[in-house]
């Protein structure tokens, strides 16, 4: 599989030269304190693995969230190869069906599959992504219930009912996460590493337990790359392509939003 535990107990992560290169990076950053500790790469068998701490270590019966953070959830890279050399993913085409059979084309039904660019396109356009520049992609609860399906969460209202399901409505948990979260915007404005990395299909991972031990993570940077010196990114607009933005900061803005309704209801 795609991770593995280590000998001390960290966790294995399957190798990625691209989130590597952001881990070494960001060890050195003003994010450090939001990043998993990095602690290398180590070969196991045939495979190569990068070394992260546990984020659950220290937690009895952990409840999990992880939130997709950004406008997109594809790189500009996946346009040019949906122009020139796009291969169509049969797997993808029934990862739609399944979810709306009426959602592909005609001509994608014939040919019983779809560009990459085009799932991940319609995934975004049918969550909370492109709107709110998040979605929840899924959810543990402490007895192990996992929960994928949140297309139906489409406003930071709809947010907020699933961050009071989540906490059980313990508010002592949301206030935990409300002040990381604005911690975490706080890191994000003198972060050198996040004005010159695009930040694509990253996540926030939220983690408690009913101890009220309550913290959120930055995970995920296989798709998060820098861009070059001409280019300073702002985070907080729209996309277009060639702009390379992300929206990293409108998904953070509406999850602090919406964790701001959740402790006042
Ligand atoms: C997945 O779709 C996610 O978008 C993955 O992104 C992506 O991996 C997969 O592409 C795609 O099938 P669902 O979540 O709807 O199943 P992430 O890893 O950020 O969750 P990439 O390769 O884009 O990182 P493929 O090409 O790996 O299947
Ligand atoms: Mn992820």
């Amino acid at each position: 599989g795609n991770f593995q535990l280590g000998d001390s107990g960290e966790i294995l992560k399957l190798y990625s030269g691209v989130e590597e290169r952001c881990l070494e990076n960001l060890m050195k950053d003003s994010l450090r304190a939001f990043v998993p500790r990095y602690h290398g790469v180590v070969t196991r068998g045939e495979d190569c693995y990068i070394r992260l701490d546990d984020l659950l270590s220290g937690l009895k019966r952990p409840v999990i969230m992880d939130c997709k953070m950004g406008v997109r959830t594809f790189q500009e890279e996946e346009l040019l190869k949906a122009r020139t050399r796009a291969s169509l993913r049969t797997d993808m085409y029934q990862k739609m069906v399944k979810m709306d059979p009426s959602a592909p084309s005609a001509e994608e039904h014939a040919q019983k599959a779809v560009t990459k660019l085009r799932y991940l396109q319609w995934r975004d356009m049918t969550s909370s992504t492109s709107t709110l520049g998040f979605r929840i992609e899924g959810i543990m609860m402490e007895d192990g219930n996992v929960q994928r399906d949140f297309r139906k969460t489409l406003t930071i209202t709809q947010a907020t009912e699933v961050l009071l399901y989540f906490s059980r409505c313990h508010l002592d948990i949301l206030k935990a996460y409300h002040s990381r979260l604005l911690a975490l915007s706080e890191a994000l404005k003198t972060s050198l590493f996040f004005r010159t990395h695009e930040v694509i299909g990253s996540s926030l991972l939220f983690v408690h337990d009913l101890s009220s031990k309550a913290s959120v993570w930055m995970i995920d940077f296989g798709k998060t790359t820098p861009v070059p010196d001409s280019i300073e990114l702002l985070h907080d607009v729209q996309w277009v392509e060639g702009n390379r933005e992300d929206g990293y900061l409108i998904g953070l803005t509406s999850l602090i939003a919406s964790l701001g309704q959740a402790i006042t209801v």
